[in-house]
């Protein structure tokens, strides 16, 4: 007597137990990492900080002083974020993670 076939999980099978959205959360929290130049202190890094987060799309920024980088979380364009360091007095480009 042949034993029954096991599952297949084929491309139309779906999983009710799946979240419907998986992967797209990950795309949310896209990471851009940019270089920061001109920050003399603390008071720089939260000037350049509060410009990144207040660009639209950005959900969080990380500044580090002794690096001149700064990590932005969000789907915020590049070319805004860098706009808005430079609006700050700052030198802004982007830098691979
Ligand atoms: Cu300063």
């Amino acid at each position: 007597m042949l034993a029954p076939p096991p599952p297949v999980w084929g491309a139309d099978w779906v999983n009710p137990g799946a979240p419907p959205a998986a992967g797209i959360e990950e795309e949310e929290d896209r990471m851009t990492t940019l270089k920061v130049d001109g920050m003399t202190c603390q008071h720089c890094v939260m000037a350049v900080k509060k410009a990144l987060e207040s660009v639209e799309g950005v959900s969080g920024a990380e500044v580090d002083l002794a690096t001149g980088s700064a990590e932005v979380q969000g789907q915020a364009d590049i070319q805004a974020l860098l706009a808005a360091v430079r609006e700050e007095g700052y030198e802004a480009a982007p830098r691979a993670a």
